[in-house]
């Protein structure tokens, strides 16, 4: 017997949890020439940059097959699909002329998972900025995100789309990840636009919460009523009790964890970063009343806890950490967690961390927080019998059924990924799916993992 056939089923949710999986439209439509091109075009078209040197010019070529997808979603019975539109699909240019075409691809991936009796959980930005906003020759020197009208060109495309499919979806997103986009794409460089800012990038922080703010309002407008946000966060460990490796976790904490949190929930930035940007840009006071919009739910993208220490001498030179470069003058490093076993990435493997977030949320925000949902969990291994990810998934639904028992409000859990799919600057090599994908032959098979969560899924509705 596999040591997973053994294992004890999971609790028992409530009735109306919503279980789904995500994906997104970088990392598997493909299709490249039958959209505009955004910044990730770009980005890998450079040598050097995807550490495979692949692109996703075609990915998973989703954008053709997406009938098999939908049908591989439902023959799993999740309750939801989240899929992230892609901006430069729909408006080629970032604004003005719609792509027909582009839209009737969303329009009839909408149909066929209401068909199949899946909710469609749109979101509107997983990083796929169009390169007409991010401006070639302005690449150091301000486009982009570093722009605040591209927080109202966003507004208007997310009018557009909720135009198309908000009769049909009810569930939104607005954005994936703003703190990754952040800061891997506009502070260190490692992912698109390949901005090495540091920490002069904020202003990106600040502009696409304004984005979101202006596209909740954009999709009240439009008649949505379900609208969240997905946010990556993770409890920050410090490496010691020195005061000097506290101050590096709570600076780590503020990036990753407060953010974008501390201004959607609270109406404020943590201290020194609304102070930094004060100096760079408009009224954030004002900006502020708008990032505040309520919103219906939170979404958390868990994968890890970090553990986080005072900067390590300049001689050590840069540090690996999940796939990215660290250069030695950030304030922090960040350490390794001994004793866990790790995925493929190299991201340690802790279920109860996710427990210990879920209930950190609830005492750092209290009566503030809205209900919660995982909008994504889950690991990269390699391999069709992936026990590991069996494992990995089993521990994480059972943390989240603790945070619940410990009085925590979770709605829902989306597993990261339905398939294989590009991953970022790591190309190919990281495989997230429930569904193996063969890059060559495009061929999807259903990993162990799939059957595992299928009938997982099947008992919950038992
Ligand atoms: O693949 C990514 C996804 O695009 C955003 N969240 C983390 C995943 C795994 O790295």
């Amino acid at each position: 017997m596999a040591a997973s056939d053994a294992r004890e089923p999971l609790p028992q949710f409530p009735r109306d949890f919503l279980w789904g999986v995500s994906t997104s439209a970088h990392q598997i439509e493909g299709a490249v020439d039958e959209r505009g091109p955004s910044v990730w075009d770009a980005f890998t078209a450079v040598s050097g940059r995807v550490k495979d040197g692949t692109t996703a010019a075609v990915a998973c070529d989703h954008y053709h097959r997406y009938r098999e997808d939908v049908a591989l979603v439902g023959e799993l019975g999740a309750g939801a699909y989240r899929f992230s539109v892609s901006w430069p699909r729909v408006l080629p240019g970032g604004s003005g002329e719609v792509n027909t075409a582009g839209l009737d691809f969303y329009d009839r991936l909408v149909d066929e998972l209401c068909a199949a009796g899946v909710s469609p959980v749109p979101t509107l930005f997983h990083w796929d900025t169009p390169l007409a906003l991010d401006g070639e020759g302005e690449r150091e020197s301000g486009g982009g995100w570093l722009r605040r009208d591209t927080a109202e060109r966003f507004a208007e495309y997310a009018a557009v789309v909720a135009g198309r499919i908000g009769d049909r979806a009810k569930k939104w997103i607005t954005l994936n990840e703003p703190a990754e986009h952040t800061l891997l794409g506009h502070a260190l460089g490692q992912h698109a636009p390949g901005k090495q800012l540091m920490f002069d990038a904020l202003p990106v922080a600040h502009h696409q919460l304004l984005a979101h703010g202006l596209a909740v309002r954009a999709l009240r407008a439009a008649g949505v009523t379900d609208i969240g946000i997905a946010n990556s966060h993770g409890p920050t460990w410090p490496a010691s009790a020195s005061p000097e490796d506290v101050q590096a976790a709570d600076f780590y904490d503020v990036l990753l964890n407060r953010l974008f949190a501390d201004p959607l929930i609270l109406g404020r930035y943590p201290d020194f970063i609304g102070q930094l940007l004060s100096a760079t840009t408009g009224d954030v006071e004002a900006d502020l009343k708008v990032i505040t919009e309520p919103i219906d739910w939170y979404g958390i993208n868990f994968y890890q806890p970090t553990k986080v220490g005072a900067p390590l001498p300049a001689a050590a030179g840069p540090t690996e950490f999940s796939g990215l470069t660290l250069p030695p003058e950030l304030p922090f490093s960040v350490r390794e967690i001994e004793g866990r076993a790790v995925t493929d990435f190299g991201w340690p493997v802790v279920p109860e961390s996710l427990t210990e977030l879920l209930t950190g949320f609830r005492d750092r925000y209290g009566d503030r927080l809205p209900p919660l949902v995982i909008t994504e969990n889950g690991c990269s291994y390699e391999g069709l019998d992936d026990q590991r990810r069996i494992d990995y998934l089993d521990g994480h639904v059972r943390a989240v059924h603790q945070a619940l028992a410990e009085g925590v409000d979770v709605r829902g859990y989306f597993v990261w990924s339905l398939m294989d799919n590009f991953e970022w600057a790591e190309g190919y090599r990281q495989r997230f799916g429930l569904v193996h994908v063969d890059y060559e032959t495009l061929e999807r098979t259903p990993k162990a993992s799939y059957a595992w969560l299928r009938e997982a899924l099947r008992a919950q509705r038992a």
